[in-house]
């Protein structure tokens, strides 16, 4: 009987610590999801900063690719901030849901300047691209400052 009792409770210990490991909540999930949404955005601005910085050289087509894909990824992002997704290593602050508009309308605000950028990005007027490489930096502090926990 006791024996019984043992491998019961094992059972139930391994089906509780199995479910945690192999089901992410919704709110785990969401973050995820936008972490990943983030980092395909950062990596695909990150060359940009650098060809208007002269850190790396100018190439148009790698230039004009990945505005195109920032413009893309960024109307991704709203659909993974759900109700009370703070969990983990979020950095998101709570903030968010009690200035739902302002935060949807940085969101625009950015999307408005990827927009600009994809444009720009048909020509080669250094100048112009470096401006709306700015113009679509500043966009994503704005969020930042104000929206992600340092
Ligand atoms: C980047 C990146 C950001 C923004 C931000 C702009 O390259 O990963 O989060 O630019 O630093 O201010």
């Amino acid at each position: 009987m006791k024996r019984f009792t043992t491998v019961l409770v094992s059972l139930a210990v391994l089906a509780v610590a199995g479910r945690a490991l192999a089901e992410a909540t919704m709110e785990e999930a969401a973050v995820a999801y936008r972490q990943g949404v983030y980092e395909v955005i950062g990596w695909n601005f990150g060359p940009l900063v650098g060809m208007v910085k002269q850190e790396i050289p100018f190439d148009t087509l790698v230039f004009q690719r990945n505005a195109k894909r920032m413009q893309a990824m960024v109307p991704m992002i709203e659909e993974g901030f759900i109700p009370n997704s703070v969990v983990g290593d979020s950095e998101a602050k709570p903030e968010i849901w009690d200035n739902w508009d302002d935060f949807k309308s940085k969101l625009q605000a950015l999307q408005t300047e990827v927009d600009k950028l994809v444009a720009v990005s048909a020509g080669t007027d250094m100048q112009a691209l470096g401006a709306q490489v700015g113009a679509t930096g500043k966009a994503c502090k704005a969020c930042h400052d104000e929206y992600r926990k340092e």
